[in-house]
């Protein structure tokens, strides 16, 4: 069977659901990285794919994307006992409401900050704008101290965004984003010494970076330094990647400028709504995936050990099967329901203390919630621009990053 390598990098979201549609019902089998892989999806296959007897994740993710977007050593590759107390680290710090709510403030002050400078101001690029200011903010949040002085949030964050913009790529992309990883690895590693050689002052609440420093391991050791430093990039970056969702949200009210009065003016039940619309309808993560630890079988399928599972994310969430019209998007979906466990699955299914789940999801919404309600109360033109979103390149965004103009008071 031909290997889909190079088609899932060149056609990039489309892939999975084209093979889905050219091979009809059932599973999907094919080949990638070398390896027999199949694709599954839908609330049962979220069930059986977060199930350890069916895929771990040792070994399953490649070099490049480990190089790139998750580090080596992150909790991502880890199983079992390893992963479930690596995990307890990352829910303690990621899904405490008090917590989420201290970095949406973080967030709000930081869009203030930059957003009072725009009316009058001309263009900006909202893609750059947030990012920064996303960057800011959970730094700030998190216990990462920037040099305000010397332009180093701006090339925090050109890093921070690299690392998600070149995983799936080859080309200059990719090293840029293998070369950024590196520095900040590096540049974090040393913050962790540091923070481990100084007295502890806020025992009851520590920051995000002390909580890695003095995480200890299933083996009852602390992290080394560098993995140390991943998992706090695997919580400073993904906060900042929440950027795309934040550009996604400013097309989707391009396009349906309605939508703006009730997201400004409704509250926060409508801001969620539309957040969780954001999530499931634009392509962030195309699928997920884990090994067959043994043969398993899949509703009478039989998947071989050793096999490549995916759960086919953006499938799932575009599924006809599941969502009325799935090609509209419609916030009032969620108005009066919270989705289902398994039913919106952009950052994965299952739950998070005990599978993979993302374990970022209210930190996403919450920044979601602050922004997005902000940028509807905004006045500003959409000057003419390439807002096409490629499905063909991994990450995508609207190409031009959305353009929003505030005209000088005097024109
Ligand atoms: C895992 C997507 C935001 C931290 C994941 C996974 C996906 C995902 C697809 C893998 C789930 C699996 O392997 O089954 C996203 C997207 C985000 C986002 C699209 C939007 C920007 C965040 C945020 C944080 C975060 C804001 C933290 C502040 C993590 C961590 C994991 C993870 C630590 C690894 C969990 C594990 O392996 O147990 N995310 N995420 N993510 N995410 Fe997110
Ligand atoms: C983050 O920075 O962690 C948030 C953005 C995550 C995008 C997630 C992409 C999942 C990719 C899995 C690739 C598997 C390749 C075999």
């Amino acid at each position: 069977m031909f290997d889909n390598t190079l088609p899932l990098l060149t056609q990039g979201y489309a892939w999975l659901p084209d093979l889905s549609r050219r091979k009809g019902p059932g599973l999907v089998r094919t080949r990638l990285l070398g390896k027999p892989a199949i694709a599954l999806r839908g609330p049962a296959a979220v069930e059986f794919f977060y199930d350890e007897n069916h895929v771990r994740r040792r070994s399953a993710l490649p070099e490049p994307v480990l190089s790139t977007l998750f580090g080596k050593g992150a909790v991502h590759t880890l199983d079992g006992a390893e992963h479930r107390q690596r995990k307890a680290l990352f829910v303690t710090v990621l899904k405490e409401a008090a917590a989420v709510a201290a970095l949406a403030r973080h967030v709000a002050e930081e869009w203030e900050r930059s957003s009072r400078q725009w009316p009058g101001h001309g263009r900006i690029t909202l893609f750059d704008e947030v990012s920064v200011l996303l960057t800011r903010a959970v730094c700030a949040w998190a216990g990462a101290p920037i040099d305000h002085r010397s332009g180093e949030a701006e090339q925090i964050t050109r890093d921070l965004i690299a690392m998600v913009d070149g995983f799936a790529t080859a080309g200059p992309r990719h090293w840029q984003a293998r070369r950024a990883r590196q520095r900040q690895e590096k540049r974090l590693a040393q913050l962790i010494e540091e923070v481990r050689a100084t007295s502890d002052h806020s025992a009851q609440n520590p920051s995000a970076v002390r909580a890695v420093a003095l995480h200890r391991d299933a083996d009852g050791e602390l992290l080394d330094a560098r993995t140390a430093a991943v998992e706090v990039l695997n919580i400073l970056r993904p906060t900042v990647a929440v950027t795309w969702y934040a550009v996604f949200g400013a097309h989707a009210l391009h396009r349906r400028p309605e939508l703006r009065k009730p997201l400004a003016m409704n509250g926060d039940d409508y801001a969620r709504a539309f957040a969780h619309e954001v999530r499931r309808f634009y392509p962030f993560a195309p699928f997920v995936a884990g090994l067959a630890p043994h043969d398993v079988e899949w509703r009478g399928e039989p998947i071989p050990e050793g096999t490549l599972v995916l759960l086919d994310l953006y499938g799932q969430n575009h599924d006809p099967g599941l969502w009325e019209a799935p090609y509209s998007f419609d916030p009032e979906r969620f108005t009066d329901r919270e989705p289902g466990r398994d039913e919106l699955v952009p950052q994965g299914g299952g739950e998070a203390s005990r599978g993979h789940r993302c374990p970022g999801e209210d930190v996403t919404l919450a920044v979601l919630s602050t922004v997005l309600p902000r940028l509807a109360q905004l006045e500003y033109d959409v000057p003419e621009q390439d807002l096409r979103i490629p499905l063909k390149r991994m990450p995508t965004k609207p190409r031009s990053g959305f353009v929003a103009d505030f005209p000088p008071e005097d024109s």
